[in-house]
């Protein structure tokens, strides 16, 4: 029988799309979506819903207890362009909301958890094409900070107290269905809803900040894998590389005007360009694809070509 699966953080870019895939694949009833908000968002209405701030360790308890919740997928983070404007806030939603839920299966009532890790674990002196799994990582960021830490912190109570938690290095993430919420990357999102609305989009990076991304249907089936793999074959328990393609805006420019012609692309670089020049280009992911079988679908062409049309249904 499947377990109960509690989502923490569902209302966001990726926990609103791991809802609905994971809905789809045990159920409505299994998947408990949370999030701060009080009511669902239309999409997480089909299944249980309860308002949950992460930082409340008695209301997780609680929440946990009454859908007898075996497996966790904690999405909820302040990510890296919002984490700058308030770190203070950044270090304690991201690390005391991972403490909360291993300490959870540290008392044993968890038996499975997804935590999210990103690229921007890596800085500056990271080299920066093919970047290994195991390399130099200094990040400069609060949320780079809060992301290393809780890798360390994931390893430990793997070791020590035979928490089984898995967690990806998510790229940026690119999907149609909801909005991104203060990422560096969120660029990749916005120039289409721009592109299709107004043929125009002012990048906030410059041109040449290329980036590794990824589709979100790519990013749901790693996730999704990643969690069904056997035990034995995650022998990594910090996070693992993991990539789609890399672009710079430019590119990315050039890849919609192939369905846009007109499609104009300014650039005003700020603050989130020194965050993007400060993490990789490119991800070296072998060690995903060998112990657990990873492998991308979507190219930048292709999903270019899919979110330009599932979006031209919905903006106007
Ligand atoms: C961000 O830009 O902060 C996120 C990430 C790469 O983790 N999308």
């Amino acid at each position: 029988m499947t377990n109960n699966i509690l989502v923490i953080g569902a209302a966001g870019q990726i926990g609103t799309e791991l809802v609905l895939a994971l809905r789809k694949a045990y159920g409505n009833d299994k998947i408990i979506a949370t999030d701060l908000k009080d009511a669902p968002k239309d999409e997480l209405a089909e299944g249980p819903y309860e308002q949950l701030d992460v930082l409340d360790k008695d209301k997780l308890f609680e929440v946990v207890k009454k859908y007898n919740v075996s497996e966790i997928y904690l999405l909820a983070a302040l990510l890296s362009a919002t984490a700058e404007k308030n770190p203070a806030l950044g270090w304690e939603l991201n690390m005391n909301g991972l403490s909360n839920v291993l300490d959870l299966s540290k008392e044993g009532l968890i038996k499975r958890i997804f935590w999210p890790s990103s690229i921007a674990v890596f800085g500056p002196n990271t080299p920066k094409d093919m970047t290994p799994q195991r390399t130099i990582m200094e990040p400069t960021t609060v949320y780079g900070i809060t992301k290393v830490a809780g890798e360390s912190w994931c390893e430990y109570y793997a070791n020590k107290y035979k928490v089984d938690v898995r967690s990806i290095r998510y790229p940026g993430i690119i999907g149609y269905k909801s909005a991104p919420g203060g990422g560096t990357t969120d660029y990749a999102v916005h120039i289409f809803h721009e592109a299709i609305k107004n043929g125009e989009y002012a990048c906030f990076l410059s041109e040449d900040a290329e980036l590794p991304m990824m589709y979100m249907p790519d990013a749901v089936k790693a996730t999704l894998e990643l969690m069904d793999a056997p035990a034995a074959n995650i022998k990594l328990r910090t996070s693992y590389n993991i990539t789609g393609f890399s672009f710079t805006p430019d590119v990315l420019a050039d890849a919609i005007r192939k369905h846009i012609p007109q499609f104009k692309m300014s650039y005003e670089p700020d603050y989130r360009d020194g965050i993007a020049k400060s993490w990789p280009s490119s991800l070296d992911d072998r060690m995903a694809r060998e112990q657990w079988g990873w492998k991308p679908e979507f190219t930048i062409e292709k999903m270019v070509e899919d979110m330009l049309f599932h979006l031209r249904e919905v903006v106007v």
